[in-house]
């Protein structure tokens, strides 16, 4: 097998491109795809300041150290879920990986400065913890970015994740949920921009630049995702994947191109009943955001 690029000894195929690639091209290729992925939507301009959300795990801290690769000005966020052993030890390599670059990590515990875990959040809304979880962080990453002055929040979602969304939502029908499931959303209305740069790379090419490239990562899943809906969706279109490769980028990519424009009235709908919550200043369309609700019925406080 040999690389595509430079004919030298390949080290990793890549079956949706029909090719294989040595260790310098991958990583090569892995940033090429991340470059296009900003240009080609958008995401961040020369100059401006993006706060990564990172988690310890292999997609986020692979973003990281491919925007500080790229000159970016790229500040790191970590937040605390309070999820046992599981959130020390991611912490642990968001530390050290923030350390040995000389970057800036933002912390954010929620146990510590909210007030309640997710496990406690999730058994006192009856919220499933990943719902429990996904509100939090939503509601911590856009305030982090808006209080930091950030232009730009960067989240490592990759192209398995965002077709498994896809696939939920499609399942369902879920036009508000289509109509905001762009790898782009701007700012405005109390939102900051977000924007997720590694739509062009699956999963398994973001393990393999953290391997690559000697980042250490938490290889452990959280213990909480456990009967997460998007697992399955995962797996089914891993098989699909597996018998045609390209499926699952040509469901994505053409639902962006296709159908993506017709369903954004539905969620730009959703924004024109938004205004502050009064306990935290958030954009909501209820009396009280759902952090806030979230937040006091796990006898925490926003
Ligand atoms: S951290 Fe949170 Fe994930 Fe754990 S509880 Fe679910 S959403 S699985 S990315
Ligand atoms: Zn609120």
């Amino acid at each position: 097998m040999k690389c595509r690029s430079c004919r030298a000894p390949a080290v990793i195929d890549v079956y949706r491109h029909n090719a294989a690639f040595c260790h310098p091209c991958f990583l090569r290729h892995c940033r090429e795809q991340v470059e296009r992925a900003i240009k080609s939507f958008d995401m961040i301009h020369p100059g401006e300041r993006v706060l990564v959300a990172v988690s310890g795990g292999k997609d986020s801290l692979a973003l990281w150290d491919i925007l500080l690769q790229a000159e970016m000005s790229a500040d790191g966020l970590y937040v605390g879920l309070g999820i046992g052993d599981y959130s020390s030890e991611s912490r642990r390599y968001a530390r050290a990986f923030a350390e040995l670059r000389g970057a800036k990590l933002v912390e954010i515990d929620l146990p510590t400065d909210f007030g309640y875990d997710i496990p406690t959040g999730s058994s006192a809304a009856k919220r499933a913890p990943c719902s429990a979880c996904g509100l939090s962080k939503r509601h911590l990453f856009n305030q982090a970015a808006l209080d930091g002055g950030y232009d730009v929040l960067a989240t490592g979602h990759n192209l398995d994740d965002e077709a498994a969304v896809l696939f939920g939502n499609v399942l369902r029908w879920d036009l508000p949920y289509l109509g905001r499931q762009f790898p782009v959303l701007p700012s405005g209305d109390g939102f900051a921009r977000k924007v997720k740069p590694l739509v062009r790379l699956s999963e398994r090419e973001t393990a393999a630049y953290c391997v690559l490239q000697g980042i250490d990562y938490i290889v452990e899943e959280c213990p909480m995702s456990a009967g997460n809906r998007h697992l399955r969706y995962k797996e089914a279109l891993n098989d699909i994947e597996a018998r045609s490769p390209g499926s699952k980028a040509a469901f994505y990519f053409g639902f962006l191109e296709r159908l993506a424009p017709l369903v954004t009235p539905a969620a730009e709908e959703e924004r024109e009943g938004l205004h502050p919550c009064p306990r935290c200043g958030s954009p909501t369309v209820s009396e009280v955001c759902a952090f806030c609700k979230l937040a006091a019925r796990a006898g925490g406080h926003s």
